[in-house]
């Protein structure tokens, strides 16, 4: 018998090993489920991983958004709510902590991001104006489209290329946003949307060069630049590892030399805040300010507690200043980039490099014997849920929906399933099953077939779109 020496993952990858900088105190208990229940559940589903319950899912990595552990302090805080209608107390600290870290002057609270996208976009978008930014994002792209506005991508090509190596694939191209102004005037630009890591391009970063430039073209013509800064902390980190000068920077000065070139922003709380429901708006201008806590009161709450319950915005404040704190996010970028690596090693197409949140599966290499309205990603995500109930995202052609003025589909580049990592919430153990199943599900390719969808709703059409096996 040979004999196999174990090795740390430290080890194997030739370095000292570095663990989460917390302990458990609470578990949930995961429910497994046999091939035969996990068949049941997906055709019960449409095939749609969003209309799976979550108790038939073992490993849940459909998002990262509000799936995080919060710490005993955020637990201890919900404690501390204070449910005034008015004036909550948890307000003021959710201000104090946006200013400290954040450093933006006012702030109004909404229940969520697209709560926040709804009333910027309302209030800073002119009907037939654009709205260019580094990539779309669903829920931001609705918002500005609902208002009237016109999106633009203006992102680097590279971020639509999963094979582009380039460290900050979610810059903004300021030649094609210098192109936009030329042929349409300043005045037609509502404002730049400005994404920190972009989701949809597998959570790319921004370089803070490429703001600094950005900040100066915006000056130049008078517009105004406001940033989605939903996954800014995990930004921040890509600045802190790859960008010269900013090593020995922490975490927390960085995230606030960034947002300072930005007018404003609109966030999810749910990420990087760390907390399951809340959002939030900044902005430095006072008359902005005052039209934004104004629209707050129609559709979200008063101006102090903006849809959120006082523990919540307590919770979100203490959140804030647990995830700009470097050992937090250096394990956190860790975890995900583990389970790349696996990936990588093993020859499965991933979108390279490595984004923030999450590992992106190309689905396009995974099947090329399907096309496109064949649903690959969807697909994808299917398949790996019947192998081990793992429940991905699909993040292809089904949740670009369709082009408003011809119809059809938008024929995104990117085809890809999302593997998103919740924050401080799976182990390296989770990881392993989770690159496992990928690798099974890859070995399995060429006999896998496509999708068709069989119901489409109106809006944001994959989280309710119900799909059938194509015939064989
Ligand atoms: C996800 C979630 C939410 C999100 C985001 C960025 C960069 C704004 C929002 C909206 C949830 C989601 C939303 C739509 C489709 C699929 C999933 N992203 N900006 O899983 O914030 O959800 O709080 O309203 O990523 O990526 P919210």
């Amino acid at each position: 018998m040979t004999h196999h020496t174990p090795k740390t993952m430290g080890q194997q990858f030739g370095r000292r090993s570095w663990a989460e900088p917390w302990k458990i105190k609470m578990v949930e208990r995961l429910r497994m489920t046999t091939r035969e229940e996990r068949e049941k559940a997906l055709a019960e589903a449409g095939l749609n991983t969003f209309l799976l319950k979550s108790d038939e899912v073992y490993i849940d990595l459909l998002t990262d958004s509000g799936t995080s552990a919060m710490s005993d302090e955020q637990w201890a805080g919900m404690m501390l709510g204070d449910e005034a209608y008015a004036g909550s107390r948890n307000f003021y600290h959710l201000e104090e902590a946006l200013r400290k870290y954040y450093g933006y002057k006012y702030v109004v609270p909404t229940h969520q991001g697209r709560g926040a996208e709804h009333l910027i976009s309302q209030i800073a978008i002119k009907k037939g104006q654009y709205v260019p930014g580094n990539m779309y994002f669903t829920t931001t792209r609705l918002h500005q489209e609902l208002a009237g506005g016109i999106f633009v991508d203006v992102i680097l090509d590279e971020a639509h290329d999963p094979g582009s190596l380039h460290p900050f694939k979610g810059n903004i191209d300021l030649a094609k946003l210098e192109a936009l102004i030329a042929r349409e005037g300043a005045e037609k630009i509502a404002y730049v949307s400005l994404a920190g890591t972009v989701n949809m391009a597998g959570g790319q970063p921004v370089s803070m060069e490429n703001v600094r430039e950005l900040r100066a073209l915006c000056d130049r013509h008078g517009i105004k630049l406001y940033l989605d800064a939903t996954r800014m902390v995990e930004n921040a980190f890509f600045i802190q590892e790859r960008e010269e000068g900013y090593a020995k920077k922490s975490i927390a000065e960085i995230l606030k030399e960034f947002c300072g070139f930005t007018d404003g922003a609109w966030m999810s709380a749910k990420k990087d805040n760390l907390v399951n429901i809340g959002g939030w708006l900044a902005v430095n201008d006072w008359t902005l300010f005052e039209e934004l806590r104004n629209l707050v009161v129609v559709y979200e709450g008063l101006h102090t507690y903006g849809g959120l319950a006082g523990r919540d915005m307590e919770a979100m404040a203490i959140g804030i200043a647990e995830s700009v704190e470097d050992a937090h996010i250096r394990s956190r970028i860790g975890q995900v980039r583990y389970l790349g690596e696996l990936l990588t090693d093993w020859g499965i197409p991933i979108v390279q490099p490595v984004g923030g949140h999450a590992i992106f599966l190309n689905a396009r290499e995974f099947y090329p014997q399907l096309k496109q309205v064949e649903f690959p990603a969807q697909t994808l995500a299917a398949e790996l849920y019947l192998d081990s109930g793992i429940r991905s995202m699909e993040r292809g052609i089904a949740s670009a929906g369709r082009d408003a003025k011809t119809g059809d589909h938008y024929y995104p580049k990117l085809e890809l399933t999302r593997l998103t990592i919740p924050r401080r919430v799976y182990t390296q153990a989770h990881m392993d099953v989770v690159a496992e199943s990928v690798k099974a599900v890859f070995d399995a390719r060429g006999t896998t077939r496509g999708l068709k969808m069989i119901y489409e709703p109106k809006y944001l059409r994959f989280f309710q779109a119900r799909f059938e096996r194509l015939a064989g």
